[in-house]
């Protein structure tokens, strides 16, 4: 469980028991399924929202994940939030229901809970990142799941080899079932060749920053980035970022990655993918544990570059 003061953080049983309630109170807008199991088994639970939630409408669906890295709590309760947000305001406010009524909304607030549920054992952080899959011919355990990605893949030192290291980028692309079963469910919405995910936002701690690709390479254009597709990037990431105070930029400013989910989705499916990178700004290892204090003002702070994001799946 969560340390001793942090308990309004959600375990992963907590977060699936909000799940299954909002899915259970809002059946008609709600359904909860998963894209597949963890190493350990866990259920990656997957909440979609939308009018007909039952039904795969013609509507341009939008997907939020949580937490692929362990330690990254804060991002959990984001997706909550936004979970919350959708269901519970839908009967009282017109702009949330506009939202839910002409969109299809995917929430997968864990990624990584096998990373997540081991990084609170005994009621202490453990500062925990990776996933929890024994590296085969290694002694050590975990992947560095935002390495993980088939895209670019280990291709320009932004990852480590070394199995041990916290950016470790895995034996193979997808190696790891966590990454394998969001790409899949992702793969899924190809429909009559057309994906209909138009937009993402994966939350990670920490920084305050809105991060778009690529981030395997510092230029701002490359092979299926053109001028203007960067341009959009910037333009939207920005527009968020006002609305949060985050700094907006390229992932690559920050520091160069392969094989991240960002560019995965937008590399092979042309997907308007960010990261935000949440509270606080600065800190240390404690930057990934801010008291739960904190959780409903910092998660509200996104609400309004969410609409951003979600109405931009028109676009
Ligand atoms: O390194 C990561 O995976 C993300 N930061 S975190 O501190 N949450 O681990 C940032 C990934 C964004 N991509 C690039 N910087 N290229
Ligand atoms: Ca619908
Ligand atoms: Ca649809
Ligand atoms: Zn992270």
């Amino acid at each position: 469980d969560f340390p001793p003061g942090d308990e309004a953080y959600h375990t992963y049983a907590e977060t699936t028991a909000e799940l299954q309630k909002a899915a259970k109170d809002h059946g008609d807008i709600a359904t909860l399924s998963s894209v597949g199991k963890s190493h350990e088994g866990r259920e990656l639970n997957l909440l979609k929202i939308s009018d007909n939630a039952g039904t795969d409408e013609n509507e341009p669906e939008v997907l939020f994940t949580c937490n692929q890295h362990a330690r990254e709590h804060l991002t959990t309760e984001m997706c909550l939030r936004i979970v919350q947000r959708f269901t519970s305001g839908y009967a009282t406010d017109a702009a949330i229901k506009k939202m839910v009524d002409e969109h299809e909304i995917y929430v997968i607030p864990n990624v990584n809970p096998d990373g997540s549920e081991y990084d609170i054992t005994g009621g202490e952080y453990q500062g925990w990142r990776k996933t929890r899959k024994p590296v085969p011919g290694s002694s050590a355990i975990g992947t560095d799941p935002n390495r993980n990605w088939d895209y670019k893949w280990n291709c320009c030192g932004g990852s480590s080899n070394s199995p041990s290291a916290e950016d470790y980028h895995g034996p193979s692309a997808f190696s790891e079932p966590e990454t394998k079963a969001v790409a899949d469910f992702v793969d899924s919405r190809v429909v009559g060749g057309a994906q209909q995910i138009k937009t993402h936002i994966d939350f990670h701690t920490f920084s305050e920053l809105v991060l778009w690709p690529y981030g395997y390479t510092k230029a701002d254009t490359d092979t299926g980035l053109s001028e203007e597709e960067a341009k959009r990037f910037a333009d939207v990431g920005k527009q968020m970022a006002a609305t949060n105070g985050y700094t907006p930029e390229q992932s690559s400013d920050l520091y160069v990655t392969d094989g991240d989910v960002n560019d995965w989705a937008w590399g092979k499916h042309k997907i308007l993918s960010y990261t935000f990178e949440m509270y606080p700004k600065d800190g240390g290892i404690d930057g990934f544990y801010p008291p739960a204090s904190v959780i409903p003002e910092q998660t509200a702070r996104n609400d309004k570059a969410v609409d951003i994001l979600i109405n931009e799946a028109k676009a």
